[in-house]
């Protein structure tokens, strides 16, 4: 009698405890790249970024942030570099979505004609080296005309981490591409950007304003501080294109 009710008080326990831990369980917010693959995710919207080799690749994480609301942050276990066998990284549709990384992150565009393209509100890429896309077209980062509120800061454009050569680590065509007259509010700053056979930023905004804020901000684009932003761009510094 009293071995049974000491079971009963086991039982009693562990559901107590149980229900303590599955309280304590919340939806994902961050995601963690531990790969330099570039596999896609098996099951978008799962809320687990998972390749099929098990990994967890950067194409992965944006694939289940985009279906995902709950994820706001995609980091990185390591330094890295990864190379763009699978293509462009899928549109960031995602809102609230920050791509961060502290400078020892390279991913190599394998000729894609982008790497990263933002349509969503309040993305952010910081941190990241991107380099090696064509250089007869697209941009590094491309801001799409469905973006607003933008954060690119504190990347290098056109180099690896080493910051090597141009001739050695291929810029593509455009480092920041702000495209259509959509796009709302894209704030780039403390970036090095270099190494472009066309421009270091190309505004393509009916709006578009450098280093300033508009009195009226609404379709507007600032940019400023880069640090040698411009100065290595072998056709044009910055394009403003009216409408
Ligand atoms: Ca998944």
């Amino acid at each position: 009698m009293k071995h049974r009710y000491y079971i009963a008080l086991c039982t009693l326990f562990l559901f107590f405890v149980y229900g303590l831990v599955s309280a304590e369980i919340t939806p994902q917010t961050l995601i963690i790249v531990d790969s330099n693959g570039d596999g896609g995710d098996t099951t978008p919207g799962n809320g687990v970024c998972k390749t099929a080799a098990n990994t967890c690749t950067l194409r992965a994480a944006i694939q289940e942030a985009n279906a995902t609301a709950t994820i706001d942050q995609i980091a990185f276990n390591s330094n890295m570099t990864i190379v763009l066998t699978a293509g462009a990284l899928p549109l960031i549709s995602a809102d609230d979505l920050a791509i961060t990384a502290l400078g020892g992150v390279n991913i190599n565009g394998n000729d894609q004609a982008n790497i990263f393209t933002i349509g969503g509100g309040r993305n952010t890429i910081a941190g990241l080296n991107l380099y090696n896309t064509a250089t007869n077209t697209g941009a590094l980062i491309h801001v799409n005309a469905t973006a607003q509120d933008s954060q690119i800061f504190g990347n290098r454009l056109g180099t690896a981490t080493d910051g090597a050569t141009c001739s050695s680590c291929n810029g593509g065509y455009i480092g920041v591409s702000i495209g259509g007259a959509g796009a709302v509010r894209t704030y780039i700053y403390n970036n090095l950007i270099r190494c472009h056979a066309f421009a270091g930023i190309n505004l393509q905004s009916n709006s578009a304003f450098i280093g300033l804020t508009p009195a009226s901000a609404a379709a507007g684009n600032v940019i400023q501080d880069n640090q040698d932003a411009i100065s290595a761009n072998t056709i044009s510094s910055v394009t403003i294109r009216q409408r």
